[in-house]
């Protein structure tokens, strides 16, 4: 049955885009982590919608269950099978045409192939921008970016994916396709379906392209590293940058001295130019659209007064571009110097900025003194009180062995806390299968239930990336 099935499969997209040797399937079956790995019956390379369509149905009639795969970047093992070895996943690698930019309308029409930092690039060279923007964006894609409502470092002047986003097409479990390719700015007609589609980490359909909101390209950007002494000064700096800087503030990014000190263990040359591995080391980002003396003013002016305010013991602004790229490498390396280290426990985490200070305080004493040695890696999108809480062994342990007998309570300390200041336990990274059954205990009885009663509506054999996000 299942050589039938290939076969079919190879009528619709052609023989070379079925992969069944497990030699050409193994790039897909393992997540960027190496958390997570399945097994596949066969990756799947649509060119386009319709086909797409047709490999849906085709599943659909022999309830093969599909994986929607985009980079494979995700953190939470979304676009990895499980081990069965009867799903089947589908790239959407080769969907990456853009068809549209309209300048007139400020949005880009493209589908969901297309590679984060080519869209990028793309409409930078029409003097515009796509302000979406994250580590990965070297590889990842937008249907991904859309599946997973990335956040990213813009987030707070821009929003996540969600709101850079006027219109969608998706495959349905059914294999119908939605067409809601629509470039508005308003459009109250009943139930948002764009919305539902968005973050729901290929549960609930297939998206395959999608209408993006574009904006002016900003005439000049400034980027500075700041030193704090606590979150407190570092919540008041915030404020005062958002009250002086209004919508020109577009990143705010927070990297503490244990995080920095594992990078420069790993990037040496990522070294902290900020004298005396302070505390907090803080990059700030002013977009404008005057001048660039207008913006560099304006920065000076502020940090002069941070420093009057006693909010800040040191500055250092980026003199020229290739000085600016390196503050970003240096916070965007973090990740990478984890990985280096070795398994580690992500926390994606947000809490409302008056409780951060809080937050933090609390749970560094509880997490040293109930895992001593334990190492926080703790740093993320200050801005939008998103913090990437990670744990790291102590050193001198085995971090795989440290996981396994510490993880459950590690995590069980963060959500405690988190819940205890009304926050989130998935900021930006979502659920996969890595945080469902945390879902369901943070959630919301009510809230959980809802979000089976949408799944089983719309995928009611459950073909469509079966137990992540919720359990049917
Ligand atoms: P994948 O990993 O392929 O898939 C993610 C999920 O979406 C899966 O559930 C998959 O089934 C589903 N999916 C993929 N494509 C589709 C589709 N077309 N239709 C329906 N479902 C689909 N994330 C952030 O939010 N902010 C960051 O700052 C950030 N920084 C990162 C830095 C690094 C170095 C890395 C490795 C990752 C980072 N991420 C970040 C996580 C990741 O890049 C994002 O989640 C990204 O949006 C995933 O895109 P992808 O194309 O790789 O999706
Ligand atoms: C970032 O903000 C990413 O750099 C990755 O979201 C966070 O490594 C992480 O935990
Ligand atoms: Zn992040």
């Amino acid at each position: 049955m299942m050589q039938g099935l290939i076969d079919q499969f190879a009528a619709v997209l052609g023989n070379q885009y079925v992969l069944t040797e497990d030699q050409e399937k193994a790039p897909y079956l393992t997540d960027w982590r190496k958390r997570f790995t399945g097994k596949a019956l066969a990756v799947l390379l649509p060119k386009t919608t319709k086909e797409v369509a047709s490999i849906v149905k085709l599943c659909a009639s022999n309830n093969i269950a599909i994986i929607p795969q985009g980079g494979h970047t995700g953190f939470c093992g979304g676009a990895t099978p499980d081990n069965t070895g009867k799903q089947v996943i589908l790239n959407l690698k080769r969907m990456n045409q853009i068809r549209e930019i309209d300048v007139a309308n400020q949005t880009i029409t493209l589908e969901a192939g297309c590679i984060l930092q080519a869209v990028q690039e793309k409409v930078a060279a029409q003097d515009l921008l796509f302000p979406l923007s994250l580590g990965a964006e070297g590889s990842c894609m937008i249907g991904g970016n859309l599946a997973t409502n990335a956040g990213g470092t813009n987030v707070l002047r821009y929003g996540n994916t969600r709101d850079l986003c006027l219109g969608l097409e998706v495959v349905t479990a059914q294999g119908d396709i939605w067409n809601g390719m629509k470039g508005l700015r308003k459009d109250n007609t009943g139930y948002d379906l764009r919305d539902l589609f968005i973050g729901s980490e290929g549960t609930l359909g297939i998206i395959t392209a999608a209408v993006m909101k574009l904006y002016p390209m900003p005439i000049s950007q400034w980027t500075t590293l700041v030193a704090t002494d606590n979150i407190a000064a570092t919540i008041a700096l915030l404020n005062l940058f958002q009250k002086r800087a209004n919508s020109l503030l577009t990143g705010f990014e927070m990297m503490t001295q244990e995080s920095l000190a594992l990078n420069e263990k790993h990037f040496p040359q990522m070294a902290n130019p900020l004298k005396g591995n302070p505390p907090f080391t803080i990059l700030i980002e002013l977009s404008d659209h005057e001048s660039e003396e207008h913006v560099r003013q304006l920065l000076e002016v502020i940090l002069e007064e941070a420093f009057a305010g006693n909010l800040i013991s040191d500055a250092v602004i980026a003199s020229n571009l290739s000085q600016a790229n390196s503050f970003w490498h240096m916070r965007e390396h973090i990740t990478l110097a984890q990985a280096q280290e070795g398994a580690n426990l992500k926390n994606d985490i947000t809490i409302p900025l008056s409780s951060l200070d809080r937050f933090i305080n609390e749970t560094d004493a509880m997490m040293r003194a109930s895992f001593p040695g334990v190492r926080i890696i703790n740093f993320g999108h200050l801005g939008d009180g998103n913090l990437h809480y990670n744990i790291a062994a102590p050193l001198g342990t085995d971090p795989k062995i440290f996981n396994q007998n510490n993880e459950k309570a590690i995590y069980e300390l963060v959500y405690t806390q988190v819940e205890r200041c009304q926050g989130s336990i998935s900021a930006e990274h979502g659920i996969g299968q890595l945080k469902l059954d945390d879902l369901r205990a943070h959630k919301g009885v009510v809230a959980h239930e809802l979000m089976k009663t949408i799944k089983k509506a719309l995928d009611p054999q459950n073909i469509l990336n079966p137990h992540k996000v919720v359990s049917i």
